[in-house]
Order: structure tokens, then C-alpha cells, then sequence
């Protein structure tokens, strides 16, 4: 059949490679979607939550695990990023303006970047970090996803009304929903999200 082409399968995610700057990225062909968001916000688990796969992303009860950008193929030219948390307070300084230099640069220089999914815990969103990412992506040719996530932790009448005022206060070219790695809640929203991105 003709302009039928096989959508993207999340479950056969594979590690690909860590990097700790740019020049050390795979190959920067084809596309990818990079997951970003504050340390212990739920980026890891949200990448395993897609993938059924629970060992895929480490995850940890320690804030500042991944420091590295860690790159998971899905085809040949297909990738998800899991990029290292922002503000953890016991990260050295150093380390610190290493981190804003490394991800500084991917964001503004990986061409195949086609999307940013951005998670943010639905009790406490939009803090600085999230703000700090919607004015980049404002500012790039990159668009952002938010991914309102731990949702398991609201009740559902909780869980609207803080999408509603996030979605107020974001710009129109914003996406957003309520998601939940351990339910998996909204999985099916971001499949579509990521799909549409990687697909283009
Ligand atoms: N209840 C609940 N807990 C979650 C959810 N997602 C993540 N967590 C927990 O939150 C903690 C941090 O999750 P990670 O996925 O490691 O967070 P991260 O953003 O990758 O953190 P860094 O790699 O340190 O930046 C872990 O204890 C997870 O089990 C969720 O949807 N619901
Ligand atoms: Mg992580």
C-alpha cells in the first residue's frame, strides 16, 4: 500500500551510547527527541514508562544520577535522549556550568533534535528550570512537550485544574498533558506526540 509507513516501535528501544558533550553524540542524522527536566522531575521513568522497559533509563531515589546525555536507538535513524537533570543542589558549581555548557550546546547545535519533551512534576510545576527551557524553545525552532507527570500522586479533579493553569500560562505553541509512569496514565497521548515528531 502506498504512504503507509510502519509507525514507531517504543518497546524495541536500545541503548545506544553516553555522551558528556556534543562532540561525543551519535551521528546527528535522522531525528531524535530529548527528555529534559529537573533532577528527580521523572525523565528516566517516563522513558522507561514508553518503552515497557524498566531497566532501560536508570532511575534513582538520588537526585543527579544520569550526568550524562544518554541516547536510546529506536531505528537506524531514530533515537529518545535522556538528558542529565537540571538543579541539583549538590552538584559542585563546576559541574554545574559544565552541565549548562554541554546541554547549551546540544540544544542549539543538534540538528536532528526535533522536540523536546519537558517533565515536570504535576504538585510543583513550572518552576524556574521549566520556565527557563519554554523562553529557549520560544526563541528555537525546537517545540516543547510538557509532561505534567506523578499524576498518580492527585486526584483527578487536582490533576485538571493543574492543567488548565498551566495551559493558561503557557504560549499557544505549547503542548501539554498529565502523565504517569507508574500507572501510565497519558502514555498514549505522548506515543502520539513523539511519533508525530519523529516522523516528519
Ligand atoms: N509516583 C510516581 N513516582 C515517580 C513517577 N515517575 C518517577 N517517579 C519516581 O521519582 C524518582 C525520580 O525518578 P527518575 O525517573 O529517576 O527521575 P529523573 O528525572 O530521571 O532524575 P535525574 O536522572 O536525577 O535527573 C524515582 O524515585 C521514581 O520512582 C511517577 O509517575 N509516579
Ligand atoms: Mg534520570
Amino acid at each position: 500500500m502506498a504512504n503507509t509507513r510502519p509507525t514507531l516501535s517504543f518497546e524495541q528501544a536500545a541503548f545506544l551510547k553516553s555522551a558528556a558533550k556534543l562532540s561525543q553524540c551519535p551521528l546527528d542524522v535522522g531525528g531524535e527527541v530529548a527528555f529534559c527536566g529537573r533532577s528527580n522531575a521523572g525523565k528516566s521513568s517516563a522513558i522507561n514508562c514508553l518503552t515497557t522497559q524498566r531497566k532501560l533509563a536508570r532511575t534513582s531515589k538520588t537526585p543527579g544520577r544520569t550526568q550524562l546525555i544518554n541516547f536510546f536507538a529506536l531505528t537506524d535513524s531514530t533515537r529518545l535522549v535522556d538528558l542529565p537533570g537540571y538543579g541539583y543542589a549538590k552538584v559542585p558549581e563546576a559541574v554545574k556550568r559544565d552541565w549548562h555548557r554541554n546541554i547549551d550546546d546540544y540544544l542549539q547545535n543538534r540538528h536532528s533534535l526535533k522536540g523536546l519533551i519537558l517533565v515536570t512534576d504535576i504538585r510543583h510545576p513550572l518552576k524556574e528550570f521549566d520556565e527557563m527551557m519554554l523562553d529557549w524553545s520560544s526563541r528555537s525552532r525546537v517545540p516543547i512537550h510538557i509532561l505534567l507527570t506523578k499524576a498518580d500522586k492527585l486526584k483527578r479533579g487536582a490533576r485538571q485544574s493543574t492543567f488548565f493553569n498551566v495551559k493558561q500560562k503557557v504560549s499557544d505553541a505549547v503542548t501539554l498533558q498529565v502523565f504517569s509512569s507508574t500507572t501510565g496514565i497519558g502514555k498514549d497521548i505522548l506515543v502520539q506526540r513523539l511519533s508525530q515528531w519523529l516522523d516528519e
